[in-house]
């Protein structure tokens, strides 16, 4: 094993990031240096849309980003509509974050999603060699190992899915939910973020698809054995590290430490996602002020919640919603100098987030439901080990299986969570030290590197153990790009 060279790795997901540029979140950087090492393609949509383009036309795009090819197709805007907004955010976002009641299943958005990923199919495979390894990511793509496999593609395929993986009774909600999960049996890996996932995808597929267990993390059926696993993704925990020792992080640290000084802080940075449960968190911290007065005129939640699908109108619901809460809350328990909430509906440059969360006490990451969860992540690292903060975490983020010495809440509780939030704010320092200890050791050894290593030599065992470390070794920093704020998870 390991005389083979890799092949080439073909990364496939909705958008791209220029790997070249650091600013970009640990995802697109892990990715990008797993790239780098095999000279690889990167492929997707190039944000771009045509109006009045033909219905499953788009033209090719390639460029060269160092040693990686980023080739990527224009969407007509008809296609677009129904492939992204529709079916991706109207459809299946909802139903996978467990929201029937958000699910758009009116739209006839079916056609478009299919049309969106057999041109990917199309225009992705003459680029295609025969030792080529494709990574294809999240659900906008489901079907493309299918279209691909139907076109004659003969490559191994690995999928991820970055969102959770509901229970069988809400996926079959979906009307086309069997054509949809029968399509992840063209794979040879599915990839998931947590147990809880992995075990909700062989229920399904064993009671609607007949699918049956062969052998650890293996399910065949329609002919085919694939290996179904939870890899659970991390950050790039160094870079973080390196972020939060940056001018920008350290000046955002001083400012909000000596803004807030006579206050403690908390803090809760999100997409503005209903999923990630921001109304509930406004209410849990009302709660805590109402149930524990001795936090008024001190405790302060600054809530970042950067803007997101908003052609999508669940998502202009949450955001009146959260002006309401937010309003609410500071007319009643606000003082002339004090505000108990600071709600943010911008994007802060990822440079200045490490500042932000190490100055606060507590991080509140208290989603609905969340595939992962890198907020998490990201408020462990930024900490100050001799004094950290202390990480209030949902339990239904996949991000808690692993993070077990996080304070974790039910996040519909809300009187719990105000109890939880108080528990936090008045934890003794040992305390806050022990857990956190624990807490960035499992963050180190699971690190974003790893997954995307655990996965590649999964979906091919000739990849080495240590593939990425000598990726990272062979990659040479270019100088950083101040300018341009990134998510650390694939643009969405
Ligand atoms: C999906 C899954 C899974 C957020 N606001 C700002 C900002 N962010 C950055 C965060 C973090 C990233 O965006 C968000 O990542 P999450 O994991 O928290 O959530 P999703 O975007 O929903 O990601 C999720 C992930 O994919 C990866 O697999 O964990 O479960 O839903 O890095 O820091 N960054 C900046 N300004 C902001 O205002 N710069």
């Amino acid at each position: 094993m390991g005389s083979k060279p890799v092949g080439r790795l073909v990364v496939v997901s909705n958008r791209l990031a220029d790997p070249r540029k650091p600013a970009a979140g640990g995802l697109a950087v892990a990715l990008g240096e797993a790239l780098q090492s095999t000279g690889g393609l990167w492929f997707g949509w190039s944000g771009r849309i045509v109006e009045g383009g033909t219905p499953g036309e788009g033209e090719l795009h390639t460029q060269q980003a160092g040693t990686v090819t980023l080739a990527s197709v224009d969407l007509g805007r008809e296609d677009y509509h129904a492939y992204y907004d529709g079916y991706s955010n109207g459809v299946l976002w909802p139903v996978f974050h467990y929201r029937l009641d958000l699910a758009d299943f009116d739209g006839d958005y079916i056609d478009g999603y299919r049309r969106v990923n057999q041109l990917f199919a199309r225009r992705l495979l003459p680029l295609l060699r025969p030792d080529d390894l494709v990574w294809v990511h999240d659900y906008h793509l489901i079907p493309l190992a299918a279209e691909l496999r139907a076109a004659g593609c003969a490559q191994r395929i690995g999928f991820f899915l970055h969102i959770p993986m509901p229970p069988p009774p809400i996926l079959a909600a979906i009307p086309q939910h069997d054509r949809l999960m029968r399509a992840l049996f063209s794979y040879d890996v599915v990839g998931f973020q947590s147990r809880t996932d992995v075990g909700h995808f062989t229920a399904y597929a064993q009671a609607e698809l007949g699918a049956r267990a062969a052998g650890e993390h293996r399910l065949e059926a329609f002919g085919r054995r694939i290996h179904a696993q939870a890899f659970p993704i991390g950050i790039d925990v160094e870079a973080f590290e390196r972020l939060a020792h940056g001018r920008e992080a350290r000046d955002a640290y001083t400012t909000t430490r000596s803004e807030y000084a006579r206050r403690r802080l908390l803090i809760g940075v999100d997409r503005l996602d209903y999923s990630k449960g921001i109304p509930q968190r406004i209410l849990a911290f009302r709660q805590l002020l109402s149930s524990y007065p001795e936090n008024r005129n001190s405790a302060t939640l600054i809530q970042i919640a950067s803007p997101s699908r908003e052609n999508v109108d669940a998502y202009t619901d949450i955001r009146r919603e959260l002006e309401r809460l937010c309003g609410a809350l500071n007319g009643d328990f606000g003082e002339l100098d004090w505000m108990p909430v600071r709600y943010i509906h911008r994007t802060v440059s990822r440079r200045r987030l490490p500042g932000l969360f190490r100055a606060s006490r507590v991080g509140v990451i208290t989603p609905l439901r969340d595939g992962m969860n890198l907020v998490a992540k990201e408020f462990v690292a930024s900490q100050a080990a001799a004094d950290p903060g202390v990480l209030v975490l949902s339990r239904f983020t996949g991000a808690a299986e692993q993070l077990e010495e996080a304070l974790l809440v039910n996040p519909y509780d809300i009187r719990g969570t105000a109890e939880t939030l108080q528990q936090a704010l008045t934890m003794p320092l040992p305390e806050r030290q022990a857990r956190h200890r624990a807490l960035i050791e499992r963050l180190r050894a699971y690190d974003v590197h790893a997954w995307c290593g655990n996965f590649l030599s999964a979906l091919d065992p000739s990849f080495p153990a240590d593939f990425m470390q000598r990726a990272r070794a062979r990659r040479s920093r270019p100088p950083a790009d101040p300018g341009r704020p990134a998510p650390a998870s694939l643009p969405r």
